[in-house]
């Protein structure tokens, strides 16, 4: 019996494997080193690190604003709050693609390390890393693919399927931050102590993660090399931003050759996400018998000329879509809260709003009381100086200040208060 005090059960080592298992990528010196270094890796993780908290926290509040919990409160003000932060949900999102190529070629030949794990806890480490890497790529992939192409492709699935899968890509990434954390400080410190100082051996890039090969293998000066991809990742990176930041950022719009959608093109000056003739509305949207029913205390029917003759209010207002797309536009219209006021329904309630659409994951909306009582909240008649658009809602629609795009119901048929 020994009286040595013994590692804990997690980091005990595991039995070396059979050598003859080790073969194929997983032999030794099958994968070349090519400018990798646990530096360059190191680097491409915080900037990863921190394009992917951006896009979580601007995510987060996205969801939060569609589906809230009772200690969920979001502003009425600034009015283009939302499209500055789903902008850059977006924006940090697709900026993110080009770094996790980046990161996954540098630290691929990892996933063949001699042996897969040494210990327990080293096993739940590479496990995660596992989780980590198809969670991102799920997460890129999916939201590219929302962006360019709509709901439709992956219908209402994806707005769940990318909320989880943001969850457990986060439990994975705590994971893979606690393993590696260690590493990359003293990477870090040592790579900046070599870059300052006289050049010395490759110290800084011979890591538990990338052990080094022969030294003829290596890179003739590995921190030049790591400057040129970092540059190249970056420039990468930039490209892709300029590319497509152009369909929230007006003056950049004319760069915007990678953006599925352009502020300014579109009936009346506006993008259109789902047109009249797409939600089945055409018919019932140009009825003479048309009536916006506002049900309270009193129920109100109203024809576009009733709505017409109450008093119109004018309001600076975005349209930003959880797309990444915005564009700013000026409504005209009645306020909700008269409207609201008129048929009694009490000033503490939040709203429903309805469309004439009939099927559809956005056909309908909840207004948290603060919106439908604010002073800006108008159900829009009139959009950039015309009567609305049929794509834009026509008879009326809702427009409300600081809102994601798929909360502004368009084509309303039905007002009262949420029960
Ligand atoms: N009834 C209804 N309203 C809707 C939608 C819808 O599918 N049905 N789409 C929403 C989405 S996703 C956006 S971004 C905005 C776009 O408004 P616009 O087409 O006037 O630009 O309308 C919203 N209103
Ligand atoms: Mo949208």
């Amino acid at each position: 019996m020994s009286t040595q005090r013994r590692a804990p059960l997690w980091r005990r080592p595991f039995p070396e494997p059979p050598a003859g298992l080790r073969r194929g990528p997983f032999a030794p010196g099958a994968i070349r080193p090519a400018g990798r270094s646990a530096a360059l890796s190191a680097r491409l993780g915080l900037w990863l690190g921190a394009a992917f908290g951006i896009c979580l926290v601007t995510g987060l509040i996205s969801h939060g604003i569609q589906h809230p919990p009772s200690w969920f409160l979001w502003p009425t003000r600034p009015v283009s709050l939302y499209r500055v932060t789903q902008g850059l949900h977006v924006a940090t999102g697709l900026a993110t693609v080009p770094l996790l190529l980046a990161k996954l070629w540098a630290v691929y030949p990892t996933l063949f390390r001699w042996p897969p794990a040494r210990d327990a806890a080293d096993l739940l480490a590479r496990c995660a890393l596992l989780v980590l890497v198809a969670g991102a790529v799920f997460e890129l992939v999916s939201g590219v693919l929302n962006t360019a192409r709509q709901y439709a492709v992956m219908g209402f699935g994806f707005p769940a399927a990318h909320y989880w899968t943001a969850w457990i890509t986060t439990g994975a990434l705590v994971i893979h931050i606690g393993a590696q954390a260690a590493v990359v400080r003293r990477v870090l410190r040592e790579s900046r102590r070599r870059t300052s100082g006289p050049p010395d051996d490759s110290a800084a890039d011979r890591t538990a993660e990338n052990p080094g090969r022969a030294g003829n293998d290596a890179p003739a000066d590995p921190v030049t090399t790591r400057r040129a991809v970092l540059a190249t990742v970056a420039a990468a990176a930039g490209a892709v931003t300029l590319a497509t930041v152009g369909q929230t950022v007006r003056p950049l719009s004319g760069l915007s050759v990678l953006a599925p959608r352009r502020p300014g093109l579109g009936p009346q000056g506006l993008p259109v996400n789902r047109s009249a003739a797409g939600a089945g509305v055409l018919a019932t949207a140009t009825r003479d018998d048309y009536r916006l029913v506002v049900a309270g205390t009193r129920t109100l029917r109203l024809g576009l000329d009733a709505l017409a003759a109450l008093p119109q209010h004018t309001a600076d207002l975005p349209i930003a879509c959880v797309e990444g797309w915005s564009a700013s536009a000026r409504w005209t219209g009645v306020r909700l809260r008269d409207l609201l006021a008129e048929a009694g329904v009490a000033p503490g309630a939040d709203v429903r709003i309805e469309s004439l659409q009939r099927s559809g994951a956005y056909r309908a909306a909840t207004l948290p009381a603060a919106f439908a009582q604010d002073p800006l909240t108008l159900l829009a008649l009139r959009l950039n100086g015309g009567t609305l658009h049929l794509d834009h809602g026509y008879p009326c629609r809702l427009i409300a200040p600081n809102r994601p795009g798929v909360l502004q119901t368009k084509w309303v048929a039905w007002i009262g208060a949420h029960r």
